[in-house]
């Protein structure tokens, strides 16, 4: 980056950093979609496996500690939470349930799958998702199926490698390098990936910055 993108850089994180650190608050759990909100306001969605980490994303993304609730249990969110940002509200996001829990029944299993799909192909407020891999473990199969799942609707998608502080450099470098190489033949996904730790804060800023632009467009980051 040449220090004028730098400086750019730095600009939109913190105007991203403030309209986070602002009002943030939990509406509702949907457990389908008729519950949803009214589809007044863009949505960025938090896709993964059961257990990456999407509710401890979304706190670090808002700064709080435990504004969508980390689970001890893994697949224990089964109902589509929304957070809305901003006031009035500018942006929704939305905790999903995860995927790939080996010990749900199911039933349990069809029933998500069923609330997922609908969301994302029906959703016409949708901006964004992101699809949340465990930097440990890269691409699993059920990863797979999502990003090919979410190739077929009409919303890109940001690959974020979670959990980054639990492995070595060189392990992470690795990861990076073959989740990429996935990431580049499945068509809506963008080509750069999101490196975070929830838990150091890396990366968390940038992505705030992405997740804005994503929702609002150039044009919020160009009033003052
Ligand atoms: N070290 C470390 N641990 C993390 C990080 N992010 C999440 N965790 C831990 O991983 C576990 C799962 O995190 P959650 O945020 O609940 O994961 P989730 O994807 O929301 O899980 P489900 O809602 O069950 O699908 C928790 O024990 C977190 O504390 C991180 O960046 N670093
Ligand atoms: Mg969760």
């Amino acid at each position: 980056m040449s220090p004028e993108e730098e400086r750019a850089q730095d600009y939109r994180e913190r105007k991203a950093t403030k309209l986070f650190s602002g009002r943030v608050d939990f509406l509702l759990s949907a457990p389908q979609l008729k519950f949803l909100p009214e589809p007044t306001v863009p949505e960025i969605a938090f896709c993964g496996r059961s257990n990456v980490g999407k509710s401890s994303l979304l706190n670090a993304l808002t700064g709080r500690k435990a504004i969508a609730r980390a689970s001890v249990t893994p697949g224990r969110t089964q109902e589509l939470n929304i957070f809305e940002v901003g006031e009035p509200t500018l942006l929704r996001l939305v905790d999903m349930p995860g995927y790939g829990f080996a010990k749900a029944p199911p039933k349990v299993v069809e029933t998500w799958k069923k609330l997922v799909r609908q969301y994302l192909r029906g959703r016409q407020v949708l901006a964004r998702n992101l699809v949340l891999v465990d930097s440990r473990h890269g691409l699993k199969d059920v990863d797979r199926e999502m990003m090919t799942m979410l190739d077929e609707s009409a919303v890109g998608y940001r690959v974020v490698l979670t959990k980054a502080d639990k492995i070595k450099a060189s392990e992470l470098a690795k990861t990076v390098e073959a989740v990429a190489a996935e990431a580049r033949k499945h068509p809506a996904a963008f080509p750069e990936l999101h490196v975070t730790s929830s838990e150091k804060g890396m990366g968390i800023a940038a992505l705030r910055a992405a997740v804005l632009q994503d929702a609002l467009g150039e044009s919020y980051f160009e009033k003052s």
